[in-house]
């Protein structure tokens, strides 16, 4: 596994962020640019996704934190090309720091690219990175007002997954309430209710990324 240390931005990041979506689509990969809290559930997605999808479509992950690589061992424990980018404190990931990590992927070999990005429901939404869409995954846990304090990231998001469904009876809060709210902001979002930990919701998430990429 390779591990990027982020250092001084140089080239302006929507000139590589247009380069990385020119490399990416040479090579035919739908990428999605997955972003969330801290705890939301960003790498669970990926490990029950990845499960669900081995033998029929080739995943490639880079997954950004702070620090650590903990993320990157957990895909990796999976059999999946993952590359680890550490940002030395940025709050987000940014397009070059997303270049050099494909240079280190095998991307003759992948289909579907996530980029798990640094858990920041603010900063990451900012920046693109040359994927094809992004996704936010909010957590129940969070409470159901996030959407309307935040809103930004779930205006510029095609896919809301709400997840920790599992965790909905002991908790006060409204599924709705998140539903109406981010519905509000952005009418065409589509939301998927899931839990990783049951698998609840999981079914009709596949189906959705299997029409993506077939
Ligand atoms: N009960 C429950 N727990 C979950 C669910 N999904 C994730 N968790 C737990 O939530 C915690 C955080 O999950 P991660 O997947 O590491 O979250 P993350 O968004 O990748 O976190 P960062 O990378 O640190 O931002 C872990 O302890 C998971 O086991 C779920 O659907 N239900
Ligand atoms: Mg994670």
């Amino acid at each position: 596994m390779k591990i990027h240390i982020a250092s001084k931005i140089l080239a302006s990041n929507e000139k590589k962020a247009l380069e990385n979506r020119k490399l990416l689509k040479e090579y035919s990969i739908f990428t999605i640019n997955l972003m969330g809290s801290p705890g939301a559930g960003k790498t669970s997605l990926l490990e029950k996704t990845i499960k669900s999808l081995v033998g029929q479509i080739k995943i490639g992950v880079v997954t950004g934190d702070i620090a650590g690589i903990d993320d990157a061992l957990r895909i990796e424990r999976l059999g999946i090309p993952v590359v680890q980018i550490n940002t030395s404190g940025a709050c987000h990931l940014d397009a070059n720091m997303v270049f050099n990590s494909l240079l280190d992927l095998p991307l003759n070999a992948i289909n579907l690219l996530f980029i798990e990005n640094v858990g920041n429901l603010v900063c990451p939404v900012e920046f693109d990175l040359g994927e094809d869409i992004k996704a936010v995954i909010l957590s129940l846990t969070e409470g159901d007002d996030k959407p309307l304090k935040y809103p930004q990231i779930f205006q510029k998001s095609s896919i809301l997954l709400i997840n920790k469904i599992d965790l909905m009876p002991y908790l006060d809060v409204s599924v709705n309430r998140i539903k109406e709210g981010v519905l509000s902001l952005n009418p065409a979002i589509e939301v998927f209710e899931i839990s990783c930990k049951t698998g609840e919701g999981f079914e009709e998430w596949i189906k959705w990324l299997q029409t993506k990429i077939s």
